[in-house]
């Protein structure tokens, strides 16, 4: 398998964080994402992957997935070993809803593509796009720390061992954090990532931070 990926990449976090939990590798292609001039604007990439994101995997057949969520739930059938999803339809399904409330409704309104629509088409300036970041992860996070309040069983999002929802959790805490969010306003929150600190697979797969 090939990943295309950038290591300051938060999608790209979740997936690394996977394949570490599953004891897979795959080849890194990295893809570079900042800047008018980035690869992923690129003719050449838009080939690969016409949303022009990453990450992307290209499986040992050939196939390119795109999109996160995807990917993750791909590898979990291609290695059962350990679940990534809850043993209940209801569990799936709320560990699928916390994902997507991080992928969908914060990360989405985050990546660089947004902050150079916001400056080309609308005059925003560096700090007029921090402060459009930090609203939506406000907001965002904000809720996912309720929803998590009112339906939280063991020790991790959902249940007793980190899965999907932990593994969108995490990158998105993290970029947070430097964002200078204190997580502790957010107590299941930071509960949850202090454990998840811990764990070499997530340790290891943070998302770098911006230079
Ligand atoms: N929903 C997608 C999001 C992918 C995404 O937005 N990736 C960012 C990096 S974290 C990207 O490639 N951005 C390029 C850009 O914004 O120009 C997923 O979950 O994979």
């Amino acid at each position: 398998m090939k990943l295309y990926e950038n290591e300051i990449s938060s999608a790209t976090s979740r997936v690394r964080i996977a394949l570490a939990l599953k004891g897979l590798t795959a080849e890194a292609l990295p893809v570079t994402i900042l800047g008018e001039e980035a690869e992923s604007r690129q003719e050449g990439y838009r080939k690969i992957d016409p949303q022009g994101l990453v990450p992307a995997l290209l499986t040992d057949s050939g196939v390119l997935i795109s999109q996160s969520l995807a990917i993750i739930e791909y590898l979990d059938e291609l290695r059962p070993e350990p679940p990534l999803l809850p043993g209940t339809a209801e569990g799936r399904a709320l560990a699928r809803s916390i994902a997507l409330a991080i992928a969908a409704e914060i990360h989405a309104l985050l990546p660089p593509r947004i902050g150079l629509h916001l400056r080309a088409a609308f005059q925003a300036d560096t700090d007029a796009i921090a402060r459009w970041s930090r609203h939506w992860v406000c907001e965002g996070i904000a809720a996912v720390e309720t929803m998590l309040a009112g339906r939280r069983q063991g020790a991790f999002a959902i249940g007793d061992r980190p899965g999907i929802a932990e593994i969108f959790l995490f990158p998105q805490a993290v970029s947070a954090k430097r964002m200078g969010f204190d997580l502790a306003q957010w107590p299941n929150i930071a509960g949850i990532v202090a454990k998840l600190e811990a764990i070499p697979a997530f340790q290891e797969n943070a998302p770098a931070p911006r230079r």
